[in-house]
């Protein structure tokens, strides 16, 4: 079962003038209030990446869940994390990086970052080449040991697929060369539908959203005439 809040927030957030993405887990560093004008903007978007102030949540160094909105039908993506109070550099890769192709919901449920960052304070980056440019968001996150089973709201959009890929303006946002960089070799396939059952009444999950007001309206209309 794809849980409601992540249908929910993916309507909401599919149905907003112009979106680019959106970091749902780990929390943003502009939790709900993100400025999509300001995504442009590195490191962070419109977040103000200061580890003196951001509220922080635990990130698990041998495994946790990335969870991200794509309102374009493809994008790259770079899983990266520092150790810099204001998210300066030092950028380290954290998954390889992937493409995916259709819009919604993407949750990588087991990226790792170094365990010898176990007990500090960070940063997670995510950064989106899209068709309009690349993008930005971050979560300050406190690096905790172990991994995280996944959560509920970790669910991908059914009509969502990820491949590995390379990407040299991605990789030009990473400082140190040691990271789980290496590509894999099994490619990513679409995931399996028996969980995503819910996610494919997503917009994202293929209808187009106009299609989506029309249907809701005759809905309501067929409602009425009952
Ligand atoms: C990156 O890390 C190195 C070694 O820990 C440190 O000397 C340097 O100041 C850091 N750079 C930034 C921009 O944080
Ligand atoms: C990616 O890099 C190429 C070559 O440097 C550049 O022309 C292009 O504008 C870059 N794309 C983005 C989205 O930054
Ligand atoms: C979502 O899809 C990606 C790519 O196929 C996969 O690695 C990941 O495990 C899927 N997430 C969930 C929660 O099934
Ligand atoms: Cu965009």
């Amino acid at each position: 079962m794809a849980p409601l809040r992540t249908l929910f927030t993916s309507l909401l957030f599919l149905g907003a003038a112009h979106a680019h993405f959106s970091l749902e887990i780990p929390t943003s560093l502009e939790g709900d209030d993100m400025d999509d004008r300001l995504q442009p903007n590195a490191p962070c978007g419109g977040g103000n990446a200061d580890l003196s102030t951001a509220t922080t949540t635990d990130f698990h160094v041998d495994g946790d869940a990335i969870l991200t909105l794509l309102g374009h039908p493809q994008a790259t993506w770079l899983y990266r994390a520092t150790l810099d109070p204001k998210a300066e550099g030092n950028w380290t890769q954290l998954f390889p990086i992937i493409t995916q192709s259709g819009r919604g919901a993407l949750c990588e449920p087991q990226v790792t970052a170094p365990q010898e960052w176990v007990g500090k304070k960070g940063f997670i980056g995510i950064a989106c080449d899209a068709p309009d440019g690349m993008l930005f968001q971050c979560a300050a996150v406190n690096f905790v040991a172990g991994s995280r089973s996944t959560p509920e709201a970790c669910a991908n959009a059914s009509s969502v697929s990820v491949y590995f890929d390379e990407n040299p303006n991605l990789s030009a946002l990473l400082d140190s060369s040691d990271s789980t960089s290496s590509t894999p070799t099994a490619p990513a396939a679409t995931p399996s539908s028996s969980d995503n059952a819910a996610a494919s009444l997503v917009p994202g999950a293929g209808l187009p959203i106009a299609g989506l007001a029309v249907s809701t309206f005759m809905l309501l209309v067929g409602a009425a005439l009952l």
